[in-house]
């Protein structure tokens, strides 16, 4: 608890060192947001409902958290990618295993981490089967969970196929977020997908199962769209099977009505025990991936910032706390306080308005100043959250990449990594890695680096900066950016 504390201290000090520094240089560095999660870009009732959200607002993911609690075991379907013996893989990492809990083990849960995580803001359960399947426990827990913490969103992930039998339910019990993991629009590609499906006491195999999935599903997107439910729909990308495919896929959801399309690509290893790892089936390669959602621009929105979360994911995407949280951790009765949520919420709801006043006016100021034709540039970012350049280069296990040009910043996605600093040592060997991963970046701000890694990084051509400590992110791209233009930063020119 007391780490939570230091933890909203320091964001918040933070926030004044970066608000000084911003009326001290007259808002001395340009940037833009080229989020489309802004609120400008949607209708204030949407805008409620995804602006807490870390998986629907890639802007939420820098400020609240989620957690995954498996109380749903049974699934209905059989997924090429997905061996029993673990999780749902439709939306989480493949080959881990979570601990089952009971709906009520579940609500304890939710409530002990609550206590703990400020940021805690929405619950999910994604099996580890299929949760609309195994319906009868997914719902006593969301019912748990929405008597005793009325203000966590909560959150579904199903196959789809049974769930038009409960689209009603989740209505009333105000559930306005939904993810329906669509591979396919064309029932012959779904053969190569699904072996068998379960469907009206009986096991469906062949085009049969694909075409009864692929109808559920559609009717799924629609009931959904129907009711102002948001959907995210989830796709794994499988090389040489629906990649060229999910283009289709992509249109069709949109017209459907889906709030965002994920396209998660395919992991597969033989000691998963999966066909696909036992047949070999790749995944596709991060440049693959990138060509695929590049080539989806038009089409329905794409999250770009998924971290294929383990399946006892606590914390903010791409952290993972589930081993602080577990059940012998959990005490047999535990009250909700929440004094300190509201505490954060409230300080978020500033900090977020301080920042994206930051980041527009640095976004004009780039606007005014940049050619048009000047190219792209992709910076790394060390960030343990709160939109803030505020993790050292040693600590970071994943960089957020950031893409920017004359038209602004944007985030593009992200890249893991092992952290090179172990035990207060760096690791030559790790820092190769690191540095691998990094490929075609051309700067990494952190909030700070020792003098041998940004040696080895120039070396790479890679440059390390640590002058933007602590400042926003898309202010400190931005910045950068006009630095490698050869514009004068604001403040310079002010002097000038
Ligand atoms: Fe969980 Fe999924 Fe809800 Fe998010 S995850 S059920 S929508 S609360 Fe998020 Fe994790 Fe990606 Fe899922 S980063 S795997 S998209
Ligand atoms: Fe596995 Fe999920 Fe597919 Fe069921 S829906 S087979 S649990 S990946």
């Amino acid at each position: 608890m007391a780490e939570n504390v230091v933890a909203l201290d320091s964001l918040q000090i933070a926030s004044r060192n970066a608000l000084t520094q911003a009326m001290e240089s007259d808002g001395c560095s340009s940037s833009s947001c080229g989020s489309s999660d802004a609120p400008e870009d949607m209708d204030p009732e949407t805008w409620a409902k995804v602006k807490d959200h870390p998986c629907y607002s890639e802007e939420a993911h820098h400020y609240f958290a989620r957690m995954h609690v498996a109380v749903a075991p049974a699934c209905n379907i059989q997924c090429n990618y997905c061996n029993r013996k673990y999780d749902c893989a439709n939306e989480s990492r493949p080959g881990v295993v979570s601990e089952r809990l009971t709906p009520e083990q579940a609500a304890r849960k939710v409530i002990a981490v609550a206590n703990e995580i400020p940021q805690l803001s929405v619950l999910g359960i994604a099996g580890p089967g299929d949760s609309a399947y195994d319906w009868r426990k997914t719902k006593e827990t969301f019912q748990r969970v929405q008597e005793q913490l009325p203000d966590i969103k909560l959150c579904l992930s199903t196959n789809g196929l049974a769930l038009p039998d409960h689209v009603d339910e989740l209505l009333d019990m105000n559930i306005d977020h939904v993810t329906l993991t669509i591979n396919m629009i064309d029932p012959q590609i779904g053969t190569e997908i699904y072996p068998w499906i379960f469907w009206e006491h009986k096991r469906r195999h062949g085009l049969e199962a694909s075409q009864i999935l692929h109808e559920r599903q559609m009717q799924s997107l629609d009931m959904l769209h129907e009711r102002g439910i948001l959907v995210k729909v989830n796709s794994v990308m499988i090389p040489g099977i629906n990649d060229k495919h999910l283009l289709e896929v992509n249109k069709e959801v949109k017209k459907r009505g889906a709030f965002l399309h994920n396209i998660m690509p395919l992991i597969s290893a033989a000691e998963f025990g999966t066909v696909f790892g036992l047949n070999g089936q790749r995944g596709p390669n991060a440049a693959e991936l990138k060509e695929l959602q590049d080539a989806c621009a038009g089409g329905a929105n794409l999250m770009r910032h998924c971290r294929q979360c383990r399946a006892d994911a606590v914390g903010l995407l791409g952290e993972d706390r589930g081993q602080e949280f577990t059940m012998d951790l959990v005490p047999d009765e535990v009250t909700y306080d929440p004094e300190k949520r509201e505490t954060y919420r409230e300080w978020v709801k500033k900090e977020r308005e301080d920042r994206r006043v930051a980041a527009e006016s640095a976004k004009a100021e780039t606007v005014a100043s940049v050619a048009e034709e000047a190219g792209a540039m992709l910076v790394a970012v060390a960030t343990k959250g709160g939109g803030r350049i505020n993790q050292h280069f040693g600590h970071a296990t994943e960089f957020q990449i950031f893409e920017v040009d004359a038209e602004g910043v944007r985030f593009v996605t992200h890249r893991r990594c092992d952290n090179y600093c172990v035990g207060g040592y760096g690791e030559e060997d790790k820092l190769e890695l690191v540095i691998k991963t990094l490929e075609g970046i051309d700067t990494i701000l952190c909030a700070k680096i020792g003098d041998c890694p940004r040696e080895d990084l120039a070396a790479a051509g890679i440059t390390a900066i640590q002058d933007y400590a602590y400042d926003y992110i898309e202010t400190a791209v931005s910045a950068v950016y006009r630095d490698r233009m050869g514009l004068p930063s604001a403040e310079t020119a002010e002097i000038a």
